[in-house]
């Protein structure tokens, strides 16, 4: 018998309704686990993190936490944000604390249309849809370099600096990664984003890094689109999309763009992934905190679900992978759906349904 396989994640559920989604990501997996014959299991360890453990210590996790993460095999993360702590702080604290110290660089988002969700793209009614956003995840406007200064000039006066960073190394690899990428997909094509008319230094070594890498994958389609007009390519010809690389801002707001056009950002998923595997990758729906909905039960668990699904193609549990990928668009073909997406269910009633459509899909089979 092949040996068992324990995946050591940690949960960080954060903030908001990123303790509701992330419960059901874990009740998910560890559902799949029990169906697994023995081949493998999950051990969970929980981590208070975020804007109530901000309150109580000052700082949105623990110090000495990302010795503590690399210990993990991989990282399930609900979302960050609440009103008691500022937008900036509570994001560099915890969640680009850990993207960028480990290097998580590159951070696939995949856009899926689902049955039984209706898009307001028309041509989603009668289309095969798919793509995916692939986000360059380390610099570019995340960067984080700059400053504020001269307020003592009095009020008006002061200014502040935000600098992107774009690295020729950082370019080529996410690109690199959006090319390899294309090639496991139906349609061979990457679609580059930038907005170099504008952007004269950094967005135009992107193009040239795009350009040169380009040439070494002789079988992949390519275009270079300006970011203004991808997000209007987006909902005028989403068919011809298949990998759509950006750097860190541009595919930040491409991907929202992408799953509100799927139905709801609360499908949407992803990997920020270390593909060294130096650290743990972390997994994450591509929601926030949702203040106005936490606690009530109503959010919808598919993102986090469908970003475990990417959590078990991480770990090489590929068929384990497409059976949740399955279960979820079996739930919401059988009309189970969640308010944001013009339903009724609550967050355990979708997650119950997954985790029966996973155990049908185990005696069909
Ligand atoms: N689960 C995703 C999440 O918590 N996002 C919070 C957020 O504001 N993210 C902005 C960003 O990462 O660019």
């Amino acid at each position: 018998m092949a040996e068992h396989q324990v995946f050591k994640i940690a949960s960080i559920p954060a903030d908001g309704v990123g303790k509701e989604v992330v419960a059901a990501g874990r009740k998910v997996l560890d559902a799949l686990a029990e169906q697994s014959n023995g081949k493998f299991s999950f051990e969970w360890t929980e981590f208070p993190w975020g804007s109530e453990y901000y309150a109580e210590h000052g700082v949105m996790m623990d110090p000495n936490g990302l010795e503590e993460l690399k210990n993990f095999d991989a990282i399930l993360f609900g979302a960050v944000g609440w009103e008691n702590v500022p937008d900036h702080v509570s994001l560099w604290g915890l969640r680009l604390n850990i993207t960028q110290n480990f290097d998580q660089w590159a951070n696939i988002r995949p856009v899926r249309f689902l049955p039984g969700v209706v898009s307001p793209l028309r041509t989603a009614d009668d289309t095969e849809l798919d793509w995916v956003v692939v986000r360059e995840n380390s610099e570019g406007e995340y960067a984080g370099l700059g400053g504020r200064n001269l307020s003592g000039r009095g009020p008006g006066n002061e200014v502040a600096i935000q600098s992107s960073l774009f690295t020729e190394k950082g370019c080529e690899r996410i690109i690199r990664f959006a090319f390899d990428l294309a090639r496991t997909r139906a349609v061979r094509k990457v679609s580059s984003v930038t907005k170099s008319n504008a952007q004269q230094y950094g967005m135009v070594l992107w193009d040239e890094v795009f350009a040169r890498v380009a040439a070494d994958y002789p079988d992949v389609a390519t275009e270079s689109v300006l970011v203004d007009a991808m997000s209007a390519k987006f909902i005028l010809h989403p068919e011809e999309l298949s990998v759509v690389v950006a750097s860190n801002l541009n595919a930040d707001i491409l991907s929202d763009l992408g799953s509100a056009l799927a139905g709801s950002l609360g499908l949407a998923a992803s990997a920020n992934l270390n593909p060294e595997r130096r650290f743990p990758s972390m997994f994450e729906p591509v929601h926030g905190s949702a203040p106005d909905i936490a606690g009530k039960g109503i959010s919808n668990p598919i993102g986090t679900v469908a970003s475990a699904a990417l959590m078990l193609d991480h770990f090489g549990l590929h068929a384990e992978a497409r059976r949740v990928e399955a279960a979820i668009e079996a739930t919401t073909a059988a009309g189970h759906l969640t308010r944001d997406i013009g339903g009724t269910a609550d967050t355990n009633e979708i997650t119950e349904a997954i985790v029966e459509a996973l155990a049908k899909s185990l005696t069909s089979a």
